[in-house]
């Protein structure tokens, strides 16, 4: 276990909801990666959460960019530092910080272009499942079944109906060096695995999971617990991708794996579920479960023959 490092990078003072998964992550993150670090944030809850300059919350460089443009614009950040004769670019690293719709949905080409670049950036997706600094709409990546304000409860049993969209996927057919799912639940492997992409260069991709009390319809003292039970569940696995070799971590033992209706129940966001549909997340979730472990078996060659 990699040691847990004690300098703080954000300070405390932020304007985050109580619980904010999204919080302990950018936290976690900077731990990891140091002070050479550059972040930069398109429209999201994290443009909000640092406050006003000049007295945002972070140690560290911090650029706002538009919503759209993560991708892009971080590789123009790595760009300029290498053309600055008095910085060594070598040292620093360009963090592209950006929620789920800033990532999955609106964002997704600017990120797309950046990896099939090769650029030398991280590229974090903090998934808080919908659309959460604007009220709460749904994005690609939240789950189906989830009510949002864009996906209404109403009489003929509305919620989201599409599942979840599968960034690591999508992000792995890139041929990426590294990719990993991270948990705020377990703040020593989340450490880890930033300090483990940190030892790579080249495109890398972090997909951080991190619940939103506020948007889940959760108590805030559960944002913990939520990712302990996501977890537990196998509803959110944490794995990594080195270079199209697949490794699950932290993996539960069988007699620690809980049904994911003990995960759905907390939120009030999934409060409607009749018992068919909680069956058949259940099923999804087992069979994305059994799609992993076989992915994890093969080599890179063996995947793609
Ligand atoms: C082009 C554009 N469209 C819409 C918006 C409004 N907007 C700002 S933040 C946001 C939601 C961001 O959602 P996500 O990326 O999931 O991050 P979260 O708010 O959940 O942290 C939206 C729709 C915008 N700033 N720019
Ligand atoms: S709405 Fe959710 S993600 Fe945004 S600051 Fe509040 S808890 Fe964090």
């Amino acid at each position: 276990m990699a040691e847990f490092p004690e300098k703080e990078l954000m300070n405390s003072g932020h304007n985050a909801c109580p619980g904010c998964g999204a919080a302990h992550a950018m936290r976690y993150m900077l731990k990891a990666l140091g002070k050479n670090t550059t972040v930069n944030i398109p429209a999201c809850c994290w443009a909000v959460i640092p406050g006003v300059y000049p007295s945002r919350n972070l140690e560290v460089p911090l650029l706002y960019t538009a919503f759209e443009t993560t991708g892009a614009s971080s590789s123009g950040i790595r760009a300029a530092l290498k053309k600055r004769d008095d910085v060594d670019d070598a040292e620093v690293e360009v963090v592209g910080f950006a929620g789920d719709g800033g990532t999955a949905d609106i964002g997704i080409q600017a990120l797309s272009g950046a990896i099939e670049r090769n650029t030398d950036t991280i590229q974090v997706m903090y998934d808080n499942e919908a659309y959460m600094n604007t009220g709460i709409q749904r994005s690609g990546v939240t789950p189906e079944g989830a009510w949002t304000t864009t996906t209404p409860v109403g009489s003929k049993g509305d919620w989201k109906k599409q599942p979840k969209k599968e960034m690591m996927e999508i992000v792995e057919s890139h041929n990426v060096p590294y990719a990993a799912t991270v948990n705020i639940a377990y703040p020593d492997s989340f450490v880890e695995k930033f300090k483990k992409a940190k030892e790579f260069s080249g495109p890398r991709f972090m997909h951080i999971y991190a619940p939103c009390p506020t948007g889940w319809r959760a108590r805030p003292s559960d944002a913990v617990e939520l990712g302990r039970l996501a977890h537990k569940s196998r509803f959110f696995p944490l794995f990594e991708i080195e270079h199209g070799k697949y490794n699950i971590y932290k993996e539960p033992k069988e007699d620690e794996v809980i049904p994911v209706k003990e995960y759905l129940k907390i939120q009030g966001r999934f409060r409607h579920l009749p018992e068919e549909m909680v069956e058949k997340i259940q099923k999804r979730v087992d069979t994305k479960w059994e799609q992993l472990k076989k992915k994890e078996r093969f080599t890179q060659e063996e995947l793609y023959e």
